[in-house]
């Protein structure tokens, strides 16, 4: 039998519990690359400045390398009120909005000064096109300049013909398409396997995502073709970041403001070091040769101008920002 003062004691202990739990908010932040992967690491130590600012009151679960959804899903998962934040790959949506896109116009951007230009002259349309879709900008981090994997040499872009060419977005499968390789579209999460099965012998990505995936165990070649500069973007629901507090909402924001810079300088310093990586394990990395760079010009002038013919007024206004 129990006896009162433990009866109370447990009542006690019940209160406290269901105190000290409704205290916290607890928010899913599914991101879809890999843990080590700087954009990852970022998001974690953003979480971990969320949690201290506001005194443990607002706690971020990150679930990195697509564990809690599949990239393309994140954003609908967060839209939805599945989870509150997610990290998108921003050009994963451009068949569901053109400027989406905006950051995979080939060499559009040389350099990350650039790429600041290009999100600076984007930033507002993008905004408000994901308002309206009940999500927010929570920050946003580049990847590094886009170059060619490739298991055998390419002197031209003919060469690609038949390749079975890894595509991340509407761009790259468009790539593959022009170049007359057979496209398959894989989210970087399951890139490691596609390559060690065979599934594909070449993709568009920066040093990062070579290193991720441990692409020198299958293929042989990097071109350093600074094709373009994509980024990810954390966004929130809306409704949820506005249920809030006034000073967890503060919270949010200012360490948002403190990991995007973060991130932005490591993706710049680390683009570098990625690429040493890739040499260092044996890969061959050159620019591509100046027929085969013709071609690949080519090609981005065609998605440019199909690119720019969807994306409209909207388009043409970014451009004109952009290079004013
Ligand atoms: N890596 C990401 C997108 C751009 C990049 O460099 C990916 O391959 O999914």
């Amino acid at each position: 039998m129990l006896c009162r003062a433990r009866i109370s004691g447990m009542i006690f202990g019940v209160l406290l519990t269901t105190t000290s739990v409704s205290a916290q908010t607890k928010w899913n932040l599914p991101s879809g690359y890999a843990n080590t992967n700087y954009h990852t690491e970022n998001l974690v130590q953003f979480a971990k400045d969320v949690e201290a600012a506001t005194g443990g009151k607002l706690a971020i679960t990150v679930h990195g390398n697509a564990s809690l959804f599949k990239l393309p899903d994140i954003k609908k998962a967060v839209a939805t009120g599945q989870a509150q934040m997610g990290e998108i790959l921003i050009s994963n949506h451009e068949n569901e909005e053109p400027v989406f896109g905006v950051d995979g116009v080939p060499f559009l951007v040389n350099g990350y000064a650039d790429t600041r230009k290009l999100w600076n002259a984007s930033k507002a349309v993008i905004e408000a096109k994901l308002a309206a879709q009940g999500l927010m900008i929570v920050m946003v981090v580049p990847w590094g300049p886009q170059g060619l994997y490739s298991g055998k040499e390419l002197k031209t872009i003919d060469d690609m013909k038949g390749m079975k060419f890894r595509a991340y977005n509407v761009g790259t499968a468009r790539i593959a398409e022009l170049a007359g390789a057979q496209s398959v579209t894989i989210q970087a999460a399951e890139l490691p396997q596609a390559l060690a099965t065979g599934v594909v012998n070449s993709f568009i990505a920066s040093g990062s995502t070579g290193y991720d995936s441990k692409v020198w165990e299958s293929l042989k070649y990097w071109y350093d073709a600074k094709a373009w500069i994509p980024k990810n973007i954390t966004i929130a629901n809306k409704a949820a970041f506005d249920a809030l507090p006034q000073d967890q909402r503060d919270a949010v924001l200012a360490q948002a403001k403190i990991a995007e810079a973060r991130g932005w300088k490591i993706a710049e310093e680390k683009a570098a070091w990625y690429i040493g990586e890739l040499k260092t394990r044996g890969m061959i990395v050159e620019p591509p040769s100046p027929e085969f760079s013709a071609s690949l010009k080519k090609i981005g002038d065609d998605l440019t101008a199909s690119w720019l013919k969807r994306a409209g007024k909207d388009g043409e206004d970014i451009v004109a920002a952009f290079r004013k």
